[in-house]
């Protein structure tokens, strides 16, 4: 019995200090140490040992139980050691390794024509003014002189959030179909001097396709002050016209009609492709259409309390998208509203 005894021993130790996974560790503890164990089995035998050899043979079997305990327990130890130092070994940090690069995002190519007009109109003394999509059809068409009736106020033409009614208390709320409802905005708040351009998004029911989008973008501005003439119209929008298109550019004044502005006029540039003789670029007109203005109608300007005997104004709006597709070479608008990466990444 006392060689049983120390063969389990021998055995159980080598074993345990042999594994190298916990479960195996688990294993043999139930091998040796369990209820149905090899040590177990063992003690099962004590009955038939006389009563002087018992107390012996019962110290060696607890002697031999301890060691295989503080064995599994030494390995288990060494086992967790060992883990964690493979863990640390793993996840060590190589602060010497490149960087992946940072992907830098890229401006729209609206905005980036946005902005250049912007800066622009910012060197020439101009200020920003920017404010809600979300408008009053009393700041969008009637105090724009557009008044009830004109084709651009009815649904079929402009996004009408609540149709309004008769009582001006419950003014048709729609969004804006131009950045005017802003200058109109601004007239109201500041006195003349007043020098700003308004760009931003505004709406209109057309059908979508190459060269149209239910939303796009435009940028109005105007000067109001003493002696405000259409010269100082001409004089600026040719200034502008030349930073955008270059400085041979050669651009016509023609008369138009606006409700808003008396004298109205569209200005054009002579076709940078063809110079003027007609080709794919400017449908063979020889002329590319760049914006609309005209002389600050007297009634959008008494309609914001500016005396009209001792100031005046002019005022301009132009699309912005047009511009862009020009400047890019462009092809459909609708890759300007896709947001496919793969055309954003060229600008
Ligand atoms: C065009 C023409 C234009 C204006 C916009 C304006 C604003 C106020 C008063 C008078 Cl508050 N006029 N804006 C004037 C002339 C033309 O836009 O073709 N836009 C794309």
């Amino acid at each position: 019995m006392k060689q049983k005894l120390e063969a389990i021993r021998q055995e159980a130790l080598n074993a345990i200090n042999n594994a190298d996974v916990s479960s195996e560790l688990e294993a043999l503890r139930v091998r040796y140490l369990g209820k149905k164990g090899e040590l177990k089995a063992v003690l099962n035998q004590m009955g038939k040992l006389s009563a002087e050899e018992r107390p012996a043979m019962g110290q060696l079997a607890n002697e031999v139980k301890a060691a295989v305990n503080d064995a599994l327990a030494a390995q288990a130890k060494r086992l967790e050691e060992a883990a964690l130092n493979k863990r640390l070994e793993n996840e060590t940090l190589d602060v010497t390794i490149p960087g992946e690069p940072v992907e830098l995002g890229h401006k729209h190519p609206i905005s980036i024509v946005l902005d250049e007009v912007k800066d622009i109109f910012i060197g020439m003394g101009f200020t920003v003014a920017e404010g809600p999509e979300i408008e009053l059809a009393e700041y969008n068409f009637t105090r724009l002189n557009t008044e009830e009736g004109h084709p651009g106020r009815e649904w079929t033409d402009t996004f009408y959030i609540t149709p309004g009614d008769k009582d001006p208390k419950n003014d048709a709320v729609l969004l804006r179909s131009q950045t005017s409802p802003m200058q109109v905005r601004v007239m109201e708040a500041q006195k003349p001097p007043i020098r700003i351009v308004a760009p931003g998004r505004v709406y209109r029911k057309d059908e979508a396709d190459a060269t149209h989008s239910p939303m796009f973008h435009q940028i109005e501005g105007m000067v109001v002050d003493k002696n405000v003439t259409m010269a100082d119209l001409k004089g600026t929008l040719n200034e502008v016209i030349k930073s955008l298109y270059g400085e041979e550019s050669v651009t016509r004044f023609r008369p138009h009609h606006f409700p808003f502005t008396e004298p109205s006029c569209e200005v054009d540039v002579q076709c940078f492709a063809c110079k003027g003789k007609g080709c794919s670029v400017c449908k063979g007109e020889g002329w590319i259409e760049v914006l609309g203005a005209g002389m600050i109608h007297p009634k959008v300007l008494k309609g914001c309390n500016i005396d009209t005997d001792v100031y005046s104004g002019w005022a301009f709006g132009m699309g912005v998208e047009r511009l862009a597709m020009m400047r890019f070479g462009i092809n459909n608008l609708k890759l300007c509203f896709e947001n496919d990466v793969r055309f954003l990444e060229q600008f």
